[in-house]
């Protein structure tokens, strides 16, 4: 198998050149913080290693160096699509290696043989509650996938650590080729939808996820590619990344590694940002009866914040400019006639220069710029995906993407188990006292 073959070449050179770090480096020191960090969720502490991708809080996300532009314009495409194989990306972020149109359709071929969803994931989600969120049909989805894994087979069996990512890989790529399943059962569940749409074998993976929600539609399959581009990877920090890397440290397997890490996803301040921006875009379509004037829109963005609420899709933990994920989207929505005249997505563009300077001038928020979720629900909701509280879901999607390429990495370069160590507030207020930690 093309992966299997080429992690097999560079993982043991990684592994050597970590060991080595480590060996004649280990004790050399690369931070210093502060209590406000250790009560400030940790920003900026750097404690986390990946080469997968890397966030410049200026110019945004690179995968493996590329920029998203980069990525869209390199990785090879499909006949007549205008974004790349997805697994072309899934390529490039397992083996830092931008593939050949061959690579990426074996990767694609790959998902298409592994795609079959066992018949009790779907009685699991069929006695939840129609209430239940889609993202916890999601998490418990992959859980329920947990029978499948390899990875527990192997270990019972007895396996050297330096084999670990073999079974890790192959657990992902199942999980992954498994997913717009999963997610297309959701839908259908969720919203009555069942007719669900049919894979097409001549169509990529994410072609395919776009059939399966029912939209038969060139653009949509394209604008799908993008989504889950976009959505892969935001290095390791992140609530879902750090999650999934925290469970799996524990050699807990990839579905339950995935599963925690779309826990984390489905929180307001992380990924269900998408679904709440679209409410509230549709909040102010609704309130103004069409699209407000900017004094309007000024005024109400002042009002969420004055009521305690977020202004959701702006403002992110690292970033401090725009993102180029929320970019990227626009220039496809621009370059989309139909969906650059559509008046929510022109309510996005009012939104993007009135809210940076409500937001800057309110005077909280780092970076008052619009992340990737401030334009991805609008772009759903024109072709028809209008049950926005599916959208973290697609955004799950994507994720899984990143986060199963660093837990293979993870295996592979033997990563310890997770294990920060806590002090007390009498401990901090004594070193406040004293002016600092003395360190030994
Ligand atoms: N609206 C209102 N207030 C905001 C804000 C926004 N969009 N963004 C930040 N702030 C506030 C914070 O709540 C915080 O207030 P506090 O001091 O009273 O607690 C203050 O500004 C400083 O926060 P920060 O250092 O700029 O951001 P952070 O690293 O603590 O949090 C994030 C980052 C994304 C959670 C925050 O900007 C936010 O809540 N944004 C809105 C939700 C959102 O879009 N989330 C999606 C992020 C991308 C993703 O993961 N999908």
């Amino acid at each position: 198998m093309i992966l299997h073959d080429k992690l097999n070449e560079i993982v043991p050179v990684w592994r050597d050149r970590a060991r080595k770090l480590l060996k004649e480096h280990g004790n050399v020191k690369v931070n210093d913080f502060t209590i406000d960090q250790v009560y400030g969720g940790m920003r900026d502490v750097e404690v986390l290693v990946t080469d997968i991708s890397y966030v410049d809080p200026a110019t945004g996300i690179r995968f493996r160096g590329y920029t998203i532009p980069e990525v869209l314009d390199k990785l090879p495409k499909a006949d007549g699509a205008t974004m790349p194989y997805v697994g072309g990306l899934y390529y490039l972020l397992l083996t830092g290696e931008i593939p050949t149109p061959e690579q990426a359709r074996a990767v694609e071929a790959e998902w298409q043989a592994r795609a079959f969803v066992p018949a009790h994931v779907e009685n699991v989600l069929r006695v939840m509650p129609d209430e239940t969120h889609p993202m916890t049909l999601f998490a418990q989805g992959i859980l329920a996938l947990q029978t499948e894994s390899q990875f527990v087979k192997r270990y019972r069996a007895g396996m050297k650590k330096d084999e670990y990512w073999i079974p890790t890989l192959e657990d992902s790529l199942n999980l992954i080729a498994k997913l717009p399943v999963l997610a297309a059962m959701i839908y259908c569940k969720k919203y009555s939808k069942c007719e669900m749409g049919q894979a097409d074998p001549n169509l990529d993976w994410a072609g395919n996820l776009a059939r399966r929600l029912g939209v038969a539609n060139k653009e949509y399959e394209d604008l799908t590619r993008l989504y889950m581009i976009l959505h892969s990877d935001h290095e390791s920090g992140n609530v879902s990344a750090h999650a999934t890397h925290l469970v799996g440290s524990a050699l807990s397997d990839v579905y339950y590694s995935a599963s925690a890490g779309m826990n984390g996803l489905a929180g307001p301040l992380h990924g269900l940002a998408n679904q709440e921006c679209l409410g509230w875009l549709l909040e102010v379509y609704q309130k103004f009866g069409g699209l407000p004037t900017d004094e309007q829109l000024a005024a109400f963005a002042l009002e969420t914040l004055q009521s305690g609420k977020v202004i959701p899709g702006y403002g992110h933990a690292v970033l401090r400019k725009t993102d180029p994920r929320y970019m990227s989207q626009r220039e496809f929505c621009l370059a989309t006639p139909g969906l650059r005249d559509d008046p929510l997505f022109k309510l996005v563009s009012m939104i993007f220069e009135v809210a940076p300077g409500v937001l800057t001038e309110h005077g909280k928020t780092k970076n008052p710029w619009p992340n990737v979720d401030a334009q991805s629900g609008v772009i759903q909701w024109y072709y028809g995906l209008r049950e926005w509280d599916f959208y973290t879901v697609l955004f799950g999607v994507g994720r899984a993407l990143g986060v199963m390429a660093n837990l293979t990495w993870d295996r592979g370069l033997g990563y310890a188990l997770e294990r920060p160590k806590s002090v007390t507030t009498a401990m901090l207020e004594k070193w406040a006292a004293e002016g600092g930690r003395k360190l030994s």
